[in-house]
């Protein structure tokens, strides 16, 4: 079905002029397709979901519209000034829309504001950084339990690494020979599941946004300020040490993840120590000890489990991450193999830096 009957019918259905309805694409996700939908008068963001990657949309919808409630009543008593990402209401009151067996939801746009795939400056680091710690705190007091596991073992290594084995053993694109170097080189490092394991008995369970790349910040057009944190899909309970090092494997690198340009992967330490800052500050009274030692496993874990989820899919004929050139998901994997080799290399750089604050 062409893009413009969708977007009449969205228009429709969220009470925009189907005559004037345009859509177009925005953003850079890699999961749901997203797009802005305008009439004359009025924009709103509206997103076509992968239901491959999220089976129940419903309990997507349930879980982001709980949090945003959350967020809303800390936002009236003044504990929480960043803007709300809101799910917007069909005129009959749904959340969701099917058209053609595909389904979609709209979200209020947050309007001048835009988004970074690559941090350019330490400051850019400690803002992005700093309001996800503001969306860590205003989380404290959110009973996790009520969130329905969206995507169950999202950041359990080892699950990870027995479905990257399962598509190796079938190579069902006869594409491992290819990249045998790759493959080797991700394996050799399948002990840190263990160590991850050790570590999360540590730590405490949290309600986490467990995906904190940094283009799931808006930034204001004006300021620069953070505007709102956004994609809050996989909001589930999980460890802090995941979102810490989701902001490391996104925000560090002077190169975009896809980034063939491997000499110039690294972890800009200025970056990390802006960052660490910007995210501990408004978790101070609440990040336990074990928790603040666990943070540079994160920053390990991250660019090495979202690496071999890239390999997994380019094995398996990229099927989850939506890719726009041939080899793009070996590209992304070597990339993020590349980074977890520059954290490797930096480590006790980078944990002085966590335990100076
Ligand atoms: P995906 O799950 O595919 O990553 P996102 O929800 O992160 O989708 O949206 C993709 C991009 O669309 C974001 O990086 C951002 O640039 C833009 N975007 C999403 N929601 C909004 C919004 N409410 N207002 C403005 N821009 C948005
Ligand atoms: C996906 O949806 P998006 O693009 O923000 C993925 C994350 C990965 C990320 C890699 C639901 O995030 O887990 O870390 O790509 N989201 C899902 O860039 O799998
Ligand atoms: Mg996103």
């Amino acid at each position: 079905m062409e893009y413009q009957a969708v977007a009449q019918q969205l228009a429709d259905e969220y009470g925009l002029i189907s005559e004037e309805a345009k859509m177009k694409p925005i953003g850079s996700g890699h999961i749901n397709t997203t797009m802005l939908l305008q009439d004359n008068h009025k924009t709103m963001v509206v997103q076509k979901l992968n239901t491959t990657v999220f089976p129940n949309p419903l309990h997507l919808v349930e879980n982001a519209r709980a949090i945003e409630q959350h967020l809303t009543a800390k936002a009236l008593n003044g504990e929480y000034s960043l803007a709300i990402i809101k799910h917007l209401a069909t005129s009959s009151g749904q959340y969701l829309v099917d058209i053609n067996d595909e389904v979609w939801r709209a979200l209020a746009f947050i309007g001048r504001s835009y988004s970074e795939d690559v941090v350019a400056n330490e400051q850019q680091a400690l803002t992005a950084a700093n309001a996800f710690g503001q969306f860590a705190h205003a989380l404290n007091d959110f009973d996790a339990a009520q969130l329905h596991h969206v995507i169950p073992n999202f950041h359990n290594l080892a699950m990870r690494i027995d479905a990257f084995n399962q598509v190796l053993a079938k190579d069902e694109h006869g594409r491992a020979e290819k990249c045998s170097d790759v493959i080797a080189a991700f394996q050799q490092q399948f002990a840190l599941a263990e160590e991850l394991q050790q570590a999360q008995k540590q730590v405490p369970l949290r309600a986490c946004h467990n995906d904190t790349k940094i283009n799931n910040m808006l930034f204001s057009t004006q300021s620069d300020a953070a505007r709102a944190v956004i994609d809050l899909d996989t909001c589930m309970p999980g460890n802090w040490l995941f979102d810490f090092g989701d902001m490391v494997r996104t925000f560090c690198s002077p190169e975009a993840e896809d980034s063939t340009n491997l000499s110039n992967v690294q972890v800009r330490e200025n970056i990390f120590a802006a960052l660490a800052q910007g995210y501990i500050e408004p978790l101070q009274d609440s990040v336990t000890a074990a928790e603040k030692d666990s943070f540079i496993l994160g920053a390990k874990v991250m660019p090495f489990m979202i690496g071999l989820r890239f390999l997994t899919d380019h094995l398996d004929g990229d099927n989850y991450f939506a890719t726009h050139r041939a080899n793009h998901n070996l590209d992304r994997a070597k990339n993020q193999f590349a980074l977890y080799s520059s954290v490797l290399e930096k480590e006790d750089c980078l944990n002085n830096i966590i335990r100076a604050i």
